[in-house]
C-alpha cells in the first residue's frame, strides 16, 4: 500500500472509530479517502455491528454491498453521521466537493446527517476555496443555457464541461467545472449559481455544514479545532 493510501486509510478508519457508534445509520461518501471509511464500516458489520448506510453514489453502493454493509434508502431513516472526503477545505471549513460528480447526493446526505465529518489528506487544506474548479450539476436540457449564463456573469474562460469526455452524474445530469478564482463567500456564490434556471446543485458546501475535519498527517490523524 502506498504512503498516500496509508494516510487515507488512517483518516477513514479514525472517522469511523471516533464518530460511529454501534447500530448507527452512516452516510458514506465517494472517493479514495471515503473508501477507507467504508472499509472500516464493513469491518464493524463483519464483527456483528448492526450499522446501516446511505450511499452517496452508485460506486459507493457497490462497495457497501461488497463489504456486506446493509444499505437503506436516503429517505429511509435519520442519518446519524455522514463521512466524506473533499477536494478543498478552507480555513472556515467551507468545502469544495464533487470532483467525482457525486456532489448532489453528497450534499443531500451531509445536510440530512446529524453530524458531518470530513476526511482529507493535508494538500486539501487551503486558505480560500477556488483553486479547484467548482463542479456545477445541470439538467442536460439547459446545459448550454447555463453555460452561457455563467460565462456572461463571470467570464467565458470560467466555465467548461466537466469530465473528459463529458459524463452524466448518477442523477443523469451534466457537470460544468467552473474556475472562479479565490471564492470569498462560497455560500453566496452557491446561491447565485443555483439561481440560474437549470442548475441543480454546486460543489460549494457552506461552513455551517461541516462538524469535524480529520486530517491524515505524517505523524497521525489530526482533528482540526
Ligand atoms: C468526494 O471525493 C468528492 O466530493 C470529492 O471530490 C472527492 C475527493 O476524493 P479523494 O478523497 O479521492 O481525494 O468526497
Amino acid at each position: 500500500m502506498s504512503a498516500a493510501d496509508d494516510s487515507k486509510r488512517a483518516v477513514g478508519f479514525a472517522a469511523v472509530d471516533r464518530y460511529v457508534r454501534s447500530g448507527m445509520c452512516v452516510g458514506l461518501g465517494t472517493g479514495t479517502t471515503a473508501h477507507w471509511a467504508i472499509e472500516r464500516a464493513g469491518e464493524r458489520v463483519a464483527a456483528g455491528d448492526a450499522l446501516t448506510a446511505v450511499a452517496t453514489s452508485h460506486a459507493t453502493e457497490a462497495l457497501c454491498r461488497e463489504r456486506g454493509i446493509p444499505l437503506v434508502p436516503f429517505a429511509g431513516r435519520e442519518i446519524d453521521v455522514a463521512i466524506d472526503g473533499a477536494d478543498e477545505v478552507a480555513g472556515d471549513w467551507s468545502l469544495t466537493k464533487g470532483g467525482g460528480g457525486a456532489l448532489f447526493r453528497e450534499k443531500a446526505v451531509a445536510l440530512a446527517a446529524r453530524t458531518f465529518v470530513v476526511i482529507v489528506t493535508p494538500e486539501k487544506l487551503v486558505k480560500r476555496l477556488g483553486a479547484f474548479r467548482t463542479p456545477v450539476e445541470v439538467v442536460p436540457f439547459a446545459v448550454e443555457y447555463v453555460e452561457r449564463a455563467i460565462a456572461s456573469a463571470f467570464g467565458a474562460q470560467v466555465v467548461r464541461r466537466g469530465g473528459d469526455p463529458p459524463f452524466l452524474t448518477d442523477n443523469g445530469n451534466a457537470i460544468l467545472d467552473c474556475a472562479f478564482g479565490a471564492i470569498g463567500d462560497p455560500a453566496a456564490l452557491d446561491g447565485e449559481l443555483r439561481g440560474i434556471h437549470g442548475v441543480v446543485a454546486t460543489g460549494l458546501f457552506s461552513n455551517d455544514l461541516t462538524d469535524a475535519v480529520l486530517v491524515a498527517e505524517p505523524d497521525g490523524v489530526r482533528e482540526l479545532t
